[in-house]
């Protein structure tokens, strides 16, 4: 809370960091140009644990290439700074006039899941009524769109972790797939202490070093280990039938596709030894307590949600999830990765997980926005085929990115940035001048995370608040005074996008009443005074409050049957597998140092001292056999462009993998190498399997 004014005392400021989605609490204090920050005592997640990266987060707020006056891009091609009335006048003249002349989804607009929940339902109504376009998505589709999809066909609802993170406290064996958490999420290693892990990665990360077993999988096999872990469950008599029976549909179906799946031909297409795969299941299913959690190592592949499907199927068969200590769930990465998937931002998509495709839910938002639902669009395209189709034929004309640097890290991202250029009208909202603002045609400079109000929603799926340390630099306005001073522009009442978040936050819990993700009982005030309100949290029918809801699953599942789903899924190769030519996996990744495309990261000294480059990690037997040495600059090509970094030898990887970060810019983009393969059903690209060569730079065949 914060302690404004208190005479003879530094104020104070209690808040979320503004990265990753375990929005670790902690206090400011101290003005601008020199905010300390430290951890709260008493946030049970984070527990009095910081990251690096939490550590340091106040020096964005100061860094010296912040933006702090809209930019306009002039006839002699260079970026100018320009008054707001200016830009903004400019950017409406624009939209308006590619709207004309092209129609409504000639104008797309991108999102991201670092925004607040005020500010993701703001950009996504702000499409569907000021731009009336279809064409909206946003970056959450390249990190939670596999689980999501996987889980609301299991379960009927999608919340990372149905549960509370101090839940895997008490647990005695936590399987995680996929996930690097001592990188990723270090303070949410206080909760997993006493488990024993089981940790499933090609790499033996700073996660699996603490785990009491590693499975090294080859890349984009983790579909295979799963269907042969239940394959395990089965016939070594682990599966919980009384639940199975009680609690789900489909088992049979699944077991039909995993009974071909015996450990030796698992071990065969994985690479892992039979044996390492029954000690696996055994400890999951003689545990009393267990979990199984992804992240986006099991996730990021072209099969992704298939493969969350398997991790799913086993854990149902061991009778987990819905049950007090024990279950199913995913590391949601953003900061609000979590509320930004329920507020209306991604391309099929209404606030509350309403559906765009659903004429009743359609009715309940356009009723909260004082619209027509005939007048509102239909889906539209999804994240990398949004940007795959931008300035060409039948393709949108014009962007707007607010939150995600898509030049950084989209796939395929050399054809990307040529699909940015070929754009009439780019505008971006930033704070810093990130990769993508560089290409814009007109940028705007916003306040960041100490300079506003708002709501996160955690990967525990719990609604926090942010609050307003500083105030923003003059110069500078908030992402929804941005959409305010623009849909007035193109034509709306001014009361139909306020600024001020508590009012917006107001409407969203209107439009998510009755929902699925219903925020509607949830409200500043109670959040301010300290509940901890978990969605569900309807508004209580006769005055009571609602308390939210910790635990989903407890009694049911969110289907209408009350039933959990099994899914018959079976294995398959990734998209482009290692051949002569590229004959080596090329997986992506993180580091404990640097935050997604480093718009943010890579302007702090002491991040960037500690991790300053792109690296390829790979095996000493691999370097040797490709004639590189470690230190030395390698180009890491795929059949889709080529990356440059700095060998770095270890024996924590398979020697038929290398690992690069994705966090840096230009030559050193991971991206450069990654494809266009897509899931079916998520549209997450394959960002975990390229097939890659690695040569000495300068030196390609
Ligand atoms: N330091 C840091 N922390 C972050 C972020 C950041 O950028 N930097 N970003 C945040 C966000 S948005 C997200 S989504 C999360 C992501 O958190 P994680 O999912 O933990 O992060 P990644 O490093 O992308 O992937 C995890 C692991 O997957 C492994 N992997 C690669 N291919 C495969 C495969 O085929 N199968 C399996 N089983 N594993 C594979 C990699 O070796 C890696 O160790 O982190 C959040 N926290
Ligand atoms: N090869 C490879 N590529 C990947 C991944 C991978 O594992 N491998 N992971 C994918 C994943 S999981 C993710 S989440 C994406 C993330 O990648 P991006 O979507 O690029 O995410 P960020 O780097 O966080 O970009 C956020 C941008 O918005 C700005 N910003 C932050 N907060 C706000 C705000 O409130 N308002 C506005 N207007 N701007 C803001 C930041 O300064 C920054 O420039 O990358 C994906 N790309
Ligand atoms: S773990 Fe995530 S939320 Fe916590 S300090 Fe690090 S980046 Fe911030
Ligand atoms: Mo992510």
């Amino acid at each position: 809370m914060s302690g404004e004014g208190r005479p003879g005392r530094q104020r104070e400021s209690t808040t979320h960091c503004p990265y990753c989605a375990l929005q670790c609490s902690t206090v400011l204090s101290g003005e601008r140009g020199g905010v300390a920050v430290r951890p709260s005592a008493d946030f049970p997640v984070n527990r009095g644990g910081l990251c690096q990266k939490g550590w340091t987060a106040p020096s964005v707020l100061a860094v010296p290439d912040r933006l702090l006056t809209p930019l306009v891009r002039g006839a002699d091609g260079v970026l100018a700074p320009a008054g707001w009335d200016e830009a903004l006048d400019l950017v409406a003249g624009r939209l308006r006039e590619l709207r004309a002349r092209h129609g409504a989804d000639a104008v797309a607009v991108f999102g991201g899941g670092g925004l607040t929940n005020e500010k993701a339902y703001a950009l996504g109504k702000f499409a569907r009524v000021a731009l009336g376009t279809s064409q909206i998505d946003y970056n959450g589709r390249f990190c939670m769109s596999s689980a999501a999809a996987a889980t609301t066909a299991a379960f009927g609802l999608d919340r990372g972790l149905p549960f509370p993170v101090t839940d895997l406290d008490g647990a005695d064996v936590i399987l995680l797939a996929g996930a690097n958490p001592a990188e990723t999420m270090p303070p949410l290693l206080r909760h997993l202490e006493d488990a024993d892990l089981v940790v499933v990665d090609p790499r033996r990360t700073r996660t699996a070093e603490r785990a009491a077993l590693h499975l090294s999988p080859a890349p984009g096999t983790d579909l295979a280990l799963a269907l042969g872990l239940l394959h395990l469950a089965v016939t070594e008599g682990l599966v919980d039938k009384e639940y199975v029976d009680a609690r789900t549909t489909g088992f049979d179906a699944a077991w039909e596709t995993c009974a071909a799946w015996w450990p030796e031909r698992v071990e065969e297409v994985t690479g892992v030894p039979a044996d390492d795969l029954r000690t696996a299941v055994r400890l999951l299913g003689g545990a009393r307590r267990a979990y199984v959690l992804t992240g986006r190592g099991a996730e990021q592949h072209s099969k992704g949600s298939d493969t969350v499907a398997a991790f799913v199927n086993l854990a149902l068969a061991l009778g987990l999830p819905g049950r007090e200590g024990s279950g199913f769930g995913t590391l949601t990465g953003q900061g609000n990765g979590q509320g930004g998937r329920e507020m209306g931002q991604k391309a099929d998509q209404l606030p509350g997980y309403r559906s765009l495709a659903d004429p009743a839910d359609r009715a309940h938002v356009a009723a909260v926005w004082g619209v027509d639902a005939r007048a509102l669009p239909g889906p539209g395209r999804s994240a990398y085929e949004l940007l795959d189709a931008l300035g060409g034929d039948g393709g949108p004309r014009a962007l707007m990115v607010f939150g995600s640097n898509p030049v950084v890290s989209a796939p395929r991202a050399a054809h990307v940035t040529e699909r940015l250029k070929a754009l009439d009208l780019l505008v971006v909202a930033d704070f810093v001048p990130s990769e993508t603002a560089a290409l814009a045609d007109v940028v705007l400079p916003v306040a960041q995370w100490a300079e506003e109000e708002g709501t996160l929603t955690s990967l525990e799926g719990r609604v926090l608040r942010r609050r307003a340390h500083l105030t923003p630099p003059p110069g500078v306005r908030t992402d929804l005074e941005v959409l305010h001073a623009l849909a007035v522009r193109l034509g709306q009442d001014a009361g139909r996008f306020p600024v001020r978040p508590r009012e917006v936050f107001d409407e969203l819990r209107r439009a998510s009443a009755g929902a699925r993700a219903d925020y509607s009982g949830v409200s500043y005030a109670r959040l301010d005074a300290g509940e901890a309100l978990y969605w569900p949290c309807p508004a209580g029918g006769d005055g009571a409050a609602h308390p939210g809801t910790p635990r989903l699953f407890l009694d049911r599942f969110a289907h209408p049957d009350g039933r959990a789903r099994f899914a018959s899924v079976d294995h398959r190769p990734s998209a482009r597998e290692p051949d002569e030519t590229f004959p080596l996996y090329g997986t992506t990744g993180r580091v404990l140092a640097q935050y997604q495309s480093g718009a943010q990261t890579r302007r702090v000294p002491e991040l960037v001292e500690a991790a300053p480059e792109t690296v390829v990690e790979m095996h000493p037997d691999t370097a040797r056999r490709f004639g590189l040495a470690d230190g030395q600059t390698a180009e890491v090509g795929s059949v889709h462009g080529a990356t440059l970094a700095r060998v770095r030898l270890t024996r924590t990887v398979r020697p038929d993998t290398v690992f690069v970060p994705f966090h840096f810019p230009g030559a050193g983009r991971a991206n450069l190498f990654t494809g266009d393969a897509l899931d079916p059903r998520s549209r997450m690209p394959e960002f975990k399997v390229s097939a890659v060569r690695v040569t000495p730079a300068g030196e390609r065949p």
